[in-house]
């Protein structure tokens, strides 16, 4: 496992130390994936959503340099508002922090560091992957292979719907990471409900997903990451039509204007929160404050099961 040299908030510090349940959080959804100025707003939605469920929320991200496990408001207010906020997938770290960067880490980052950290649950909204065009451009997301090494528990709705989601199942089966979906055996399509592709499992509750963490160790077999889907429920998902046009749209648009490399994601998204006027970033929200609300509530059954066999 990679191993960073990390600053700790004071809360995230003695919770660990504790072995109070924990959750880690994203920043680039923060501040490439949202829009300002709702993006700050929304980060501290997530950490009360955390909060609420009764773990503590650890947002991860880069200032001035130094990785930080657990921002304080004041640093995610600058990462959520500051000019040249870094873009940093795994491979950026150490170049940004030998810089001096301030820097948003993205779901590989974000997952490499927690595990580092020994916080074993992580929410977001969506993972990278595959990408439409990869059979010519090669475009994948680190989050895929960041994640076939990375012991981390990983909540998410799907892979984001601007992917080719067939493609990036393949690769997660290939990479030996596992799949289950929440309540589901369809695997969700981020904005949508369901992406259209079938799930091998399926679990039904906090304390089912707990055991399949704690046999993940007892097998050894803990290496590598495991994805909980959680699926909006149908009432709450985006229009599949608007979905399918707006999405059309922006790939066209995205060709037109040229947009490559890291640059691809946080443009579809931009794309999609204006032209639904909204309407998609409502539903990003739901997304992510659902998903930090089950993966608390997991840290929070993997707490207990911990306390029981120590008992
Ligand atoms: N999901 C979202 N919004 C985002 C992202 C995911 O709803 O902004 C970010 C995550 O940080 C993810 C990254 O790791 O996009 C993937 O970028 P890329 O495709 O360049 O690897
Ligand atoms: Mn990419």
């Amino acid at each position: 496992m990679t191993d960073f040299h990390l600053r700790y908030g004071t809360e995230v510090a003695r919770a660990l130390r504790e072995h109070r349940p924990v959750v880690a959080l994203e920043s680039t959804i923060v501040s490439h994936g949202l829009p300002r100025p709702d993006n700050l707003r929304v980060a501290r939605q997530i950490e009360q959503a955390v909060r609420d469920a009764g773990a503590v929320p650890a947002t991860i991200g880069m200032v001035a340099g130094e990785l930080v496990v657990g921002l304080d408001d004041a640093e995610l207010t600058r990462l959520a508002t500051a000019d040249g906020v870094t873009k940093l997938s795994v491979r950026d770290l150490a170049v940004a922090a030998a810089a001096g960067a301030d820097g948003a880490t993205t779901v590989a980052a974000t997952s490499a560091v927690a595990a580092t950290a020994g916080i074993g649950v992580f929410a977001t909204g969506g993972l990278g992957g595959v990408h439409r065009e990869a059979a010519q451009t090669f475009d994948e997301s680190a989050d895929l292979v960041t994640l076939a090494r990375t012991p981390i528990a990983v909540v998410c709705a799907g892979v984001k719907s601007i992917l080719d989601v067939g493609a990036t199942l393949e690769r997660l089966e290939t990479l030996g990471v596992a799949v289950v979906g929440y309540r589901t055996r369809r695997f969700p399509g981020f904005f949508i409900t369901d992406s259209g592709f079938d799930l091998d499992w399926s679990l039904d509750s906090p304390e089912q997903i707990a055991a399949a963490l704690a046999a993940r160790v007892q097998h050894g077999v803990h290496h590598g990451g495991l994805i909980i889907a959680n699926p909006l429920p149908t009432d709450e998902q985006l229009d599949p039509g608007l979905h399918d046009r707006t999405l059309v749209e922006g790939l066209a648009l995205l060709e037109r204007d040229g947009v490559t490399g890291k640059g691809v994601t946080p443009y579809l998204l931009s794309h999609f929160h204006s032209a639904t006027e909204g309407a998609s970033l409502a539903v990003n929200v739901r997304i992510i404050l659902r998903n930090a609300d089950l993966a608390a509530r997991i840290a929070v059954a993997a707490a207990d099961r911990r306390g029981e066999a120590a008992r």
